[in-house]
């Protein structure tokens, strides 16, 4: 068995390595949620940074459930292995930008130190959109979940994001550290926008000096990433070790393109993001809308339509004729809700989403993609859909995504098998779909009426719910495969 990968000096020349000293680099940034897509993101965009311009901006990882990152970073130096996987080529390359990796379960003291000390001066987060503990229904902190209402109660001894992030600050205002930037990366319209008004919200339930104290010095800039990074998985770390003769617990795989749009609103410099390509510029909103409204809405159609019908991996599902045409239809049917993207032109855009998609050497699992429903759909799929009804157009692509769904969260495959619902509102998606059998009327108003879920134009827009409803309704009755070719090709059947 090879030896673990804990320094990179004597790995193969083929081998990309951290071209910058580690040693006694000091860190700049604490990461929230050192993911996989982190790790093939924000430290590679570092590890650009470092290596071009230097600073002290190692990243210190905290995992806010978990151990296990921390358990496969530390023990090796905090390098891993990304394999970048273009087509037949994959290529392999060593990080060097995470300093180490703390974990809440076990140091919670440890990560609120580093979140306040002053050599600190950008926390990024990586949470998912659940992550973030927003009420759907009025977006601001829904102070009925449970760890924001405890966090709330005990505002020193944190468990929740915001919780964390409200107790740094009070600590850093304590010992007069410097402004911070506070850089959310998740899927989300307004990202930073977001964070800031959650923070102010949970900061002045705590201390209203404090809120103050945080508008002033604190910076909030909005960002738009993009990766399609599958969850790693034994071949990853396989493919890794072959790769560099070593073994490598948090190796992570994933595609050649990669995107970072970022507001450029700092409040205590940052790293020369640049180097790795990053893009700075007064407003990302229409490039978040963009991506959300076309990668990620078509990735959740992908998702849902996919799995039901079979499909383990994205590309299966692009390698699938009729589904292929779903997915275009719905890139061009969110393409014409955006407003024009500086520097690039949207067909182009839909056309290289279709070749990422469909790309042979990346395996991403439909039944990633699908989870946590309730949190992706407002943003990737109802509200261009709400701008398509209120513009006249045709509402079928988003109509469909919504009747896979709900499809999908009925919880058994068509021959039968059940699967868990992960969603934050798997509770309230059971007691809503409970009892209407295959009635698809009944489980479009049940899930049309939950709160917070769609925008009430939305919800209320008879012509929505109708194509919803008839979609659902052939899905139950004449099956997925039926249904999709059904909507692809509606001459043919
Ligand atoms: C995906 C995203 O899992 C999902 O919901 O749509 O993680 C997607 O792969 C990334 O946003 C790509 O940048």
């Amino acid at each position: 068995m090879s030896a673990r990968l804990t320094a990179f000096d004597d790995l193969p020349d083929a081998i990309r390595k951290p071209g910058f000293e580690r040693r006694g680099r000091g860190a700049g940034i604490v990461h929230l949620g050192v993911g996989a897509f982190h790790r093939a993101h924000q430290a590679v965009y570092t590890d650009d940074a470092l290596a071009r311009s230097g600073g002290d901006w190692m990243i210190i990882g905290v995992s806010l459930r978990s151990c296990d990152v921390a358990e496969a970073l530390n023990p090796q130096a905090g390098l891993y292995t990304v394999l970048v996987r273009g087509g037949e080529k994959i290529s392999a390359r060593v990080v060097g930008s995470i300093a180490k990796v703390l974990a809440v379960p076990r140091e919670p003291a440890a990560v609120l130190d580093a979140l306040a000390a002053p050599s600190t001066r950008i926390v990024s987060l990586t949470v998912t959109e659940k992550g973030y503990g927003f009420d759907p229904a009025t977006g601001a902190l829904d102070r009925s979940r449970p760890d924001i209402a405890a966090d709330l109660a005990e505002p020193d001894r944190p468990r929740s994001v915001v919780g964390h992030l409200v107790a740094a600050f009070a600590q850093r205002r304590a010992r007069g550290a410097p402004g911070l930037t506070v850089l959310s990366c998740d899927n989300l319209p307004g990202n930073g926008e977001l964070v800031r008004r959650l923070v102010l919200d949970f900061a002045r339930e705590v201390d209203r000096d404090l809120a103050c104290w945080i508008a002033e010095t604190a910076r909030f800039p909005s960002t738009m990433v993009d990766r399609i990074t599958p969850a790693t998985s034994d071949e990853t770390l396989a493919e890794a070790e072959r790769a560099t003769g070593r073994v490598d617990m948090a190796a992570v795989e994933t595609e050649a393109f990669s995107q970072w749009v970022i507001e450029d609103d700092f409040a205590a410099g940052r790293p020369d993001w640049e180097a790795g390509g990053a893009l700075f510029v007064a407003s990302v909103a229409p490039y978040e809308k963009m991506k959300l409204r076309m990668l990620n809405g078509a990735h959740s159609m992908i998702a849902y339509a996919g799995f039901l019908a079979g499909h383990e991996h994205v590309r299966d599902v692009m390698a699938h004729e009729a589904m292929r045409l779903l997915v275009e239809r719905h890139l061009r049917d969110a393409a014409r809700t955006l407003d024009p993207v500086k520097g690039i032109a949207l067909p182009d855009y839909a056309a290289r989403l279709m070749e990422r998609f469909a790309n042979p050497a990346i395996a991403h699992r439909t039944e990633q993609i699908a989870i946590d429903g309730t949190q992706k759909l407002p943003q990737r799929v109802f509200e261009p859909a709400l701008a398509a009804f209120e513009a006249g157009w045709s509402l079928d692509s988003y109509a469909f995504a919504t009747a896979m769904w709900i499809r999908f969260v009925l919880g058994r495959t068509e021959d039968g098998r059940a699967y868990t619902l992960h969603d934050p509102r798997a509770a309230a998606l059971a007691a809503a779909t409970d009892g209407h059998g295959d009635d698809a009327g009944a489980l479009a108003n049940a899930v049309f009426g939950l709160d917070g879920l769609m925008p009430a134009r939305l919800a209320q827009a008879r012509a929505f719910r109708d194509a919803v409803e008839t979609r659902l309704a052939r899905i139950l009755k004449d099956g997925v495969a039926a249904a999709i070719t059904r909507e692809a090709m509606p001459c043919r059947v």
